[in-house]
């Protein structure tokens, strides 16, 4: 558990950090000189063997460094709001208390200071006006305590409170550290190192550990130092996961990748640092200057940064006026604070108390995740205005407000996360990345329980999978229609035609789908309706079977249809409807007007054309070179490329015939690699 201090300045936090720990986290020499707070200062109280050590963030209560306070709030589990007995609440208190509030820090006490100096009529009404505070705030959990660091009065009593309550939360330093690293203090440790820095803690410790652990690490960045023998340390609190020496992480914002060397976790050497923690790492390869506050160490797979993020904000009841678009705040998120913009999304005004759908703009990118905290101060910093959590970290420029989106962000403030992913699915016509959808949720989320098609990476509603389905079939039908001589539509024209923003390996599955429930059947490069006419009558049969042999004979010179009725002798408009019939079925290539090839021709012309744009750095061929490998000329050589081009075999870029990435040919849709699994 990590304890932050809260409250105006001179009230005591730091006295009440010291008289608790014994810990003086005033380092700096102008924090000496002045008597009051600038930097995050760090302790820990020892709570005996085996059990982590409880953590303690002092903050500044001075009002220019209420962003160093925020920069440590935002990682904490338990407030400790210090109101001075003989001050009672000021405007610090006020914002402080609002702070921790909208951080959603529900765990907390008040440390009623200098009690030596206030008699009872006194501390029993500052005592009754911070209980309604406590209220007014939501923040009801917190108990007050009377103390005083000069005489002692209290302090034994908040010192058990604190120790009672950091057992309520399941302590997972008391489980044996597999390395046998020894603890005690030691060079990385926080409270025995000097300047530079700053830090914070929060969220994830809210929820149970053992869940959160699970997820992707995840570490703020709120204080950065170099030490001799171990190099740049980056410190914070784990939103997330878990970390041992080895592993590699991102930096993010940035896109430097860093190996952890050794760690420090709760004030001592661990082989292993977890959610809920403090922890220093020393990164191998970095320099100072690569790091700062705000930045995030992250599993590469849940990178995450954004400069657009709607979130569900509560504007605080205290303000005056309502939240309109276009205003300018600056915006908290971890130890980051970055300005911006808001814009409503759900109403034109957000009124004082009220709770709203917003999409921040800020003016760099920050890294962010689903249910991150959020505060936003006023433009000058004087002010805290609202505060919530991150619905969507990546969110979109367009389409913000309609219907369907503000439905998809209402399903992404559900709490449960299987109902939320079904929610959101069903919100979602054009289905969602699973991909995308983890690493916005660092990893901390359930798609495997949502009732749900899955394409690949693509997770699909089944009653959208239903009507998506029936687009395609109207779409190919139209197709047929309009083309009744043609084989069927290449694959990717006919998801240009039918779903043009659906996802194309996502379609290329569904595809698959379709064809696995029959509803589609595949015939070389193109896909036709099951019952779209492929069936030669009892006489077209007889006349395909006596044009077979010519067609093969004819190798890959191809055969003309006025030399294909000479030999099988049929009149010659029956050949041509037979022909036209095979064409449909597959069954012969019409390569040119009133040129055929046999369908194991074709096989071997494609395979030849394949293999020499293979064996070329790029990818494609040429009609010399074509013409060259089959032996004919120049100009049949350029039709037959030019066949390939229009089934989708190749594609032509300029002199080049290329081949298609997407060619289903080279990847039909029944031998698709991408994995179906219905449920
Ligand atoms: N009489 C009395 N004085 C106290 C008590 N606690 C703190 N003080 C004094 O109040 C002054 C301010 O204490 P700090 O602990 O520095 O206050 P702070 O809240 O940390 O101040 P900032 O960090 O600058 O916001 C110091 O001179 C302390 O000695 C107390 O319980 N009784
Ligand atoms: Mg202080």
């Amino acid at each position: 558990m990590i304890v932050g201090t809260a409250g105006h300045i001179d009230h005591g936090k730091t006295t009440l950090v010291k008289a608790l720990t014994g810990v003086d986290t005033d380092r700096l020499p102008q924090e000496k000189e002045r008597g009051i707070t600038i930097e995050l200062g760090y302790a820990y109280l020892d709570r005996g063997p085996g059990l982590d050590p409880l953590g303690f963030v002092d903050v500044p209560g001075h009002e220019r460094l209420v962003h160093t306070m925020l920069a440590g709030a935002s990682g904490i589990s338990f407030g400790m709001l210090v109101v001075a007995a003989d001050d009672g609440p000021m405007p610090q208190t006020l914002e402080h208390l609002a702070i921790l509030a909208l951080l959603g820090i529900e765990r907390g006490l008040v440390a009623l200071s200098k009690c030596d100096r206030a008699d009872a009529t006194q501390r029993a009404a500052v005592g009754s006006a911070v209980e309604a505070l406590l209220l007014q705030a939501g923040l009801p959990a917190y108990r007050v305590f009377e103390v005083s660091a000069i005489s002692g009065e209290g302090l034994e009593a908040i010192r058990s409170h604190l120790l009672a309550q950091a057992s309520v939360v399941r302590d997972r330093a008391a489980q044996p550290d597999p390395e046998g690293s020894q603890p005690g203090p030691s060079a990385l440790d926080e409270s025995h190192e000097a300047p530079g820095a700053s830090p914070k803690a929060q969220d994830a410790s809210h929820a149970a550990p053992g869940a959160a652990a699970q997820c992707g690490f995840r570490l703020a960045i709120d204080r950065v130092f170099t030490l001799e023998g171990h190099g740049s340390v980056a410190a914070g609190p784990v939103h997330a996961g878990r970390v041992a020496p080895g592993r590699l992480l991102r930096l993010i914002p940035g896109d430097l990748q860093v190996r952890v060397r050794s760690i420090h976790a709760q004030g001592r050497a661990v082989s292993e640092a977890s959610t809920g923690q403090r922890a220093a790492l020393a990164l191998a390869g970095l320099q100072r200057q690569d790091l700062s506050r705000g930045q995030w160490l992250v599993d590469p797979g849940i990178v995450s940064v954004s400069d657009r993020i709607d979130a569900r904000v509560r504007l605080w009841p205290g303000e005056r006026q309502g939240l309109r678009s276009g205003t300018q705040v600056h915006l908290h998120l971890g130890a980051e604070a970055v300005t911006g913009s808001v814009a409503n999304l759900d109403r034109d005004v957000l009124l004082p108390g009220e709770e709203g759908l917003v999409q921040l703009v800020c003016h760099r990118a920050i890294g962010a995740w689903h249910r991150d905290r959020v505060v936003l101060r006023d433009a000058s910093a004087s002010r805290t205005l609202a505060g919530g959590i991150v619905l969507d970290p990546a969110a979109p420029v367009r389409y913000r407000r309609t219907a369907q989106r503000l439905a998809q962000l209402r399903a992404l403030a559900i709490e449960h996360p299987g109902q939320r992913i079904a929610a959101l699915l069903e919100s979602s016509p054009l289905g969602i990345g699973a991909a995308d959808y983890l690493r916005r949720q660092a990893g901390h989320a359930a798609v495997s329980s949502a009732p749900s098609l899955r394409l690949g990476e693509w997770l699909l509603d089944e009653q959208h999978a239903k009507r998506l389905m029936a687009v395609i079939v109207q779409q190919l039908e139209e197709y047929h229609r309009l083309h009744p001589l043609d084989a069927g539509i290449e694959l990717q024209r006919l998801r240009r035609l039918a779903c043009p923003r659906f996802d194309a390996d996502a379609f290329r599955a569904l595809i698959q789908v379709m064809c696995a429930r029959g509803m589609l059947a595949v015939q070389g490069a193109f896909l036709h309706h099951p019952e779209h006419a492929l069936r030669l009558s009892a006489r077209e049969q007889a006349v395909s079977e006596s044009l077979a042999p010519h067609l093969r004979a004819a190798g890959f010179h191809g055969a003309w249809v006025r030399d294909l009725v000479k030999h099988c002798r049929h009149e010659e408009t029956i050949v041509r409807a037979t022909l036209a019939t095979m064409a449909r079925a597959g069954q012969v290539h019409p390569v040119v007007k009133d040129l055929y090839y046999a369908p194991e021709v074709i096989d071997e012309l494609v395979a030849i054309a394949l293999r020499l744009a293979e064996s070329t750095g790029e990818r494609g061929v040429r009609a010399a070179q074509y013409r060259d490998a089959i032996g004919l000329g120049r100009h049949r050589a350029i039709q037959i490329l030019e066949y390939f081009d229009r089934i989708g075999v190749l594609r032509r870029v300029g002199d080049l015939h290329r081949m298609r990435a997407e060619s289903a040919w080279a990847r039909a849709p029944v031998t698709m690699r991408v994995e179906v699994t219905e449920r």
